[in-house]
């Protein structure tokens, strides 16, 4: 079963939006199979994002998720990956969609809540990069039989 990470970044957490967007992500039917909180180390916040190494916002960006607390977290489901990007919105908030989690909750590109992997493949390499294998959990959703 597809699987995908996501994170609720330091603005997430501070605005108390954790619940609201786990609600989201379980109301449309996908299966948290991971979840910790947890204070971001620097070198794994360069490594999330070394794609972007070479930016002009890549410190700022550093810095801002190793400012405070992070919700880390693995979902599990069809279609996961491009659906949770959906579910979140386009990367500016004041351009993403009313009804996305960044439409609805956001103002600034440079604190937008939320990261969800943006392929299949970048999935893979994020969720190991996050966690051991010991801390995700395989489980069948109770729902699942209504669901698929
Ligand atoms: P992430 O889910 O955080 O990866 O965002 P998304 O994939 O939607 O967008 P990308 B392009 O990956 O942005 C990574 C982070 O960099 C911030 N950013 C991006 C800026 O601050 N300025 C910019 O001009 C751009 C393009 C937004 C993203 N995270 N935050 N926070
Ligand atoms: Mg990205």
């Amino acid at each position: 079963m597809e699987r995908t990470f996501i994170a609720i970044k330091p603005d997430g957490v501070q605005r108390k939006l954790i619940g609201e967007i786990i609600r989201r992500f379980e109301a449309k039917g996908f299966t948290l199979v991971g979840l910790k909180m947890m204070s971001v180390p620097r070198e794994l916040a360069e490594k999330h994002y070394e794609v972007h190494q070479e930016k002009a916002f890549f410190p700022g960006l550093v810095k801002f998720i190793t400012s405070g607390p992070l919700v880390a977290m693995v979902w599990e489901g069809d279609g996961v990956v491009s659906s949770a990007r959906k579910i979140i919105g386009a990367t500016n908030p004041l351009t993403a969609e009313p009804g996305t989690i960044r439409g609805d909750f956001g103002v600034s590109v440079g604190r937008n809540l939320i990261h969800g992997s943006d392929a299949i493949e970048t999935a893979a390499k994020e969720i190991s990069l996050w966690f051991t294998p010991e801390e995700l959990v395989n489980w069948d959703s109770a729902m699942a039989g209504w669901l698929y």
